[in-house]
C-alpha cells in the first residue's frame, strides 16, 4: 500500500494548478489526519521484523512528498514574482511624463519690459496698496468732494471711504511722503474700475512715472517719454502730446503715438485717425506737493501714467482686452 502511495501522490501532484490545491495536497498527505500520518501510526500494529522496513520506507516516501510539495511551491513563488514584475515593468518605448510649466502672462511680459526701460533710465519700483483710503486716491491728488473729475473714474467703493484704487497715482502721494526730492520712481500695479467692454476691464494694470528735483520742465517729461516710447515701439515711432485735463497735473497732456498697425494712414485700431492714445500725463500740481510737504518755490516734476493692457494690445495687434483674462490657454501659448 506504502509504494502504491507515492505514485496516487504523483498523479495528485500533476492536478495542482494553484497554492490553494498545493495546500489541500499537503493537508492530505502530511496533515494530522494524512495518508502518511495515517501510515506511521498504523506502524503501531506491524511485527517488529516488518517494522523497520517499513518504518524506512514510509519515511522515504514522506522526504519524498515534502520535497515534491516544496519544489512546486517555490515554483508558484516563482510564477507570482513574474506576474508581479511583469506589472510594474517600465516600458521604455513609451513616451516620457512631461512636466506642465506655466508661463508668464502676456499683460506681465509687458509690465517687466516697461518696468526694464524705466530703472534702465535711473527709476526705481515703487509698490502701493490696491485697497486704498479716499484720501490717497482722490483728496490728496486734488479731486475735491463732490468735483466732477471723480466720476471720470468709475469708482468700487469698500465703504465711504475706502475705495479700490482707480489709478497708480495714490502712489505718487505715498511715495513722495516718505522721501525728500529728488524723487524718481514709477509705481506698477492692478487698478479697479466699474467699467468692462472691449477695451475696458473692471480690472487691469497701469504703470505710474513720478520724477521730482530742482529745474524739471515740460521738456524732461517729453524727452523721458519719447525715449521710453522709441524703446518700447521702435525707435521711429511718432508721438504727440495734446493738451488733457487731470486735477493732480498742470499743464496736463495726453500721449499718443502714430499707430503701429497702419503707419498712420488710418485703420480700424486707430478710428481712421493714424494715431493711439496711449498715456496720461503732465506737470505735477503745486497742489499736490503742498499735501506732501514740498516747497513749490523750489521743487517741480513731472508724473504720467499708462495702461498696459492697452500697450500690450499695441504690441501684439489685439482687438478684444477681455481675451487676457479668459484663462484660455490657446491664447496666453502664443506669447
Ligand atoms: C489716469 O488714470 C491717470 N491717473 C493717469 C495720469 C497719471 C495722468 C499721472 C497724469 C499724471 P486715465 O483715466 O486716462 O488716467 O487712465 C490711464 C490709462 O488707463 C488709459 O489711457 C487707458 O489706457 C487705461 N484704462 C483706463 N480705464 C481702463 C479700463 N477699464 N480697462 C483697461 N484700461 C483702462
Amino acid at each position: 500500500m506504502i509504494d502504491d502511495l507515492k505514485e496516487k501522490f504523483l498523479n495528485e501532484l500533476e492536478s495542482v494548478i494553484s497554492p490553494a490545491d498545493l495546500f489541500q495536497l499537503r493537508v492530505n498527505y502530511l496533515g494530522k489526519k494524512g495518508h502518511l500520518t495515517s501510515a506511521l501510526k498504523a506502524l503501531s500494529s506491524a511485527t517488529p521484523d516488518e517494522r523497520p522496513l517499513l518504518g524506512k520506507k514510509i519515511n522515504d516516501v514522506k522526504q519524498f512528498v515534502e520535497a515534491h510539495i516544496a519544489s512546486k511551491e517555490a515554483a508558484f513563488k516563482n510564477e507570482e514574482l513574474k506576474k508581479q514584475l511583469l506589472a510594474g515593468a517600465i516600458d521604455i518605448t513609451l513616451p516620457g511624463k512631461y512636466a506642465a510649466f506655466g508661463k508668464e502672462h502676456p499683460i506681465n511680459q509687458v509690465l517687466f519690459e516697461i518696468t526694464d526701460i524705466f530703472v534702465k533710465m535711473g527709476f526705481s519700483v515703487e509698490e502701493g496698496p490696491e485697497v486704498e483710503t479716499d484720501y490717497y486716491n482722490f483728496e490728496a491728488l486734488n479731486f475735491p468732494k463732490d468735483h466732477p473729475a471723480r466720476d471720470m473714474q468709475d469708482t468700487f467703493f469698500v465703504s465711504d471711504d475706502i475705495v479700490l484704487r482707480t489709478h497708480t497715482s495714490p502712489v505718487q502721494v505715498r511715495g513722495m511722503e516718505k522721501r525728500k526730492p529728488p524723487v524718481r520712481f514709477i509705481a506698477p500695479g492692478k487698478v479697479y474700475r466699474c467699467d468692462a467692454d472691449i477695451t475696458h476691464t473692471p480690472m487691469f494694470h497701469q504703470v505710474e512715472g513720478l520724477m521730482v528735483d530742482k529745474d524739471i520742465t515740460f521738456s524732461n517729461l517729453k524727452g523721458i517719454l519719447e525715449a521710453f516710447l522709441h524703446q518700447m515701439f521702435g525707435p521711429d515711432t511718432r508721438v504727440r502730446f495734446r493738451p488733457s485735463f487731470f486735477p493732480f497735473t498742470e499743464p496736463s497732456a495726453e500721449v499718443d503715438i502714430g499707430c503701429i498697425l497702419c503707419g498712420g494712414s488710418g485703420c480700424r485700431v486707430c478710428k481712421n485717425s493714424g494715431w493711439l492714445e496711449i498715456l496720461g500725463a503732465g506737470m505735477v500740481n503745486p497742489a499736490v506737493f503742498k499735501n506732501v510737504g514740498y516747497d513749490t518755490e523750489i521743487y517741480t516734476g513731472f508724473a504720467f501714467g499708462m495702461g498696459i493692457e492697452r500697450i500690450a494690445m499695441l504690441k501684439y495687434a489685439i482687438d478684444d482686452i477681455r481675451l487676457f483674462y479668459e484663462n484660455d490657454i490657446r491664447f496666453l501659448r502664443q506669447f
